[in-house]
């Protein structure tokens, strides 16, 4: 593949998926995440490049086009995937970064692959990227890209978005790398974050770990700026909202409120099952408001949909069988012969099953103990052109910033979350209406487009101000 991509996104995954046909034939499918549809109109069609890893260990497929964009493929052995990935990336840094809801690990050799597999991104990234051209490097799994491709490629107008938060300094500092770490995120001339507080946090550890000058949210380093910025990120509301009020979706979602018995409220949850997203909280919440009396079962349900996730990862697999003992107990006390209390999927649901959950549910319930932005909050409000429906919205998701109409909760305060959860399900209609209405207008103005091109702005801006001072 010739160097001459103007624009290139760097990510730990392609944005494909390896399919199997029925007749044993393999392809490449477009993911369904958010994230590809995001960026493909800025890298497609004009011979952008995506540089990722395929999803399976093993040698790397040729580079090849998909969707308009030329693909890269970065190869990870056994070893790697598991030291790079499932160790260094979301058994140490994903804790850490989310207030150590659990125990990180450090183990040096995750760290010495993890280094050895961010050389492997920037090498690939520098081979494909044309001169002067733009790179965007995504995500915890590659903080080291920014530096170390700085360094071959000099031209190179660099940018880097962390989907998750980063943590202040008291806990950072844990990080027995946590100096290599920020020198690789000064790599970038601009680095965004989800929320203003973590920009600041980054800018504050630039500042006392290595002793650099910082004004405001710009950062000044090895004779060039690197600024610190958040960039909320959000979902293609549009297409959301088309798709949940379709006439399939709302007939499956009245389909689904008969097929739970008719319940006269349904709470909902959806979720990768991760120790992060506070299923827990919400399943104590739902069994104390049974055990109290103040809801009853099968009148009022929970659906939880826990989408499978990082089952090879220790913590996740002990979660896992916590979050199903308590659903088991739960049904065993509360539920009846016409049906349990909580409906529990752990299975990955096709969107328009989802959006057809949103639309029936009167209550979502969104609980983490700490995410980035959480785009599932964002997902049910887009979905609720009906204006039904209310949203119960942790604070520690970075999503409370925006959809402020919303039911907030601290996830660590039981009586409070129970408190809300009983507000949202004896809401009036029209008081419901008003919060949805305003958080639907805030939405429809902060789209996933909006995000993507205030990222590219910013960063076109900082290479012009570098051109400008080398001038
Ligand atoms: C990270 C950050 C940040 C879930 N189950 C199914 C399914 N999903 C989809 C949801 C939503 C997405 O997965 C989950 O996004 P979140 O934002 O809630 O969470 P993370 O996966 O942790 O994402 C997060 C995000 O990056 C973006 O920057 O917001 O804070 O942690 O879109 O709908 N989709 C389908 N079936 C499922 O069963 N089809």
């Amino acid at each position: 593949m010739p160097a001459d991509s103007p624009v290139v996104v760097v990510a730990n995954r392609l944005p494909v998926d390896q399919v199997t046909d029925p007749d044993g034939t393999t392809r490449w499918q477009r993911s369904p995440g958010g994230l590809v549809t995001a960026l493909e109109p800025f890298v497609a069609g004009r011979g952008g490049a995506w540089v990722g890893w395929s999803g399976s260990a093993g040698e790397a497929p040729e580079p090849f086009e998909s969707g308009g964009m030329h693909l890269m493929p970065v190869p990870l052995s056994e070893e790697e995937v598991d030291g790079y990935y499932e160790g260094m990336s979301n058994a140490s840094l994903w804790p850490l970064y989310h207030d150590v809801v659990e125990k990180p690990e450090y183990h040096r050799r995750w760290w010495d692959i993890y280094v050895q597999v961010n050389k492997r991104f920037a090498a690939r990234a520098a081979e494909v990227a044309a001169q002067d051209a733009i790179v965007w490097v995504h995500d915890y799994q590659l903080q080291l890209v920014p530096a170390l491709l700085r360094q071959l490629r000099p031209d190179l107008t660099i940018g880097f978005f962390l989907h998750i938060p980063f943590p202040p300094y008291e806990l950072f500092t844990q990080l027995p790398w946590r100096q290599a770490v920020i020198e690789g995120l000064l790599g970038a001339d601009l680095v965004g974050f989800q929320r203003p507080a973590a920009a600041a946090n980054f800018v504050q550890l630039a500042r006392r770990l290595h002793d650099l000058n910082t004004r405001g949210n710009v950062i000044e380093y090895e004779k060039r700026t690197v600024a610190a910025k958040a960039f909320p990120i959000s979902i293609d509301v549009a297409s959301f909202d088309r798709l949940a009020s379709s006439e399939e979706v709302i007939a499956r979602a009245k389909e689904i409120r008969t097929e739970l018995g008719s319940p006269d409220k349904m709470v909902l949850g959806v979720d990768r099952l991760d120790y992060t997203k506070g299923i827990g909280v919400r399943l104590n919440a739902f069994q104390e408001l049974l055990e109290d009396g103040v809801v009853s079962a099968p009148e009022t349900v929970l659906v939880q949909v826990a989408t499978p996730s990082r089952e090879r990862v220790e913590h996740y697999v002990h979660m896992r069988e916590t979050i199903e003992q308590q659903v088991g107990h739960i049904n065993g006390v509360y539920g009846s012969i016409a049906g349990p209390a909580v409906h529990y999927f752990n299975q990955s649901m096709p969107r328009e099953e989802l959006a057809a959950l949103y639309r029936a549910a009167d209550v979502m319930l969104v609980t983490p103990y700490r995410d980035g932005m959480n785009l599932v909050a964002k997902e049910y409000v887009a979905a609720r052109g009906d204006l039904g429906g209310a949203l119960v919205l942790s604070e520690f998701a970075g999503a409370a910033a925006e959809l402020k109409q919303a039911y907030l909760v601290n996830p660590h305060d039981i009586a409070g979350v129970k408190a809300q959860l009983v507000r949202a399900l004896r809401q009036e209609p029209a008081d419901g209406a008003k919060r949805m209405r305003a958080m639907r207008r805030y939405l429809a103005k902060n789209d996933l487009e909006h995000w993507a091109s205030s990222f590219f702005d910013a960063l076109r801006a900082q290479a012009e101000g570098r051109a400008g001072t080398s001038a």
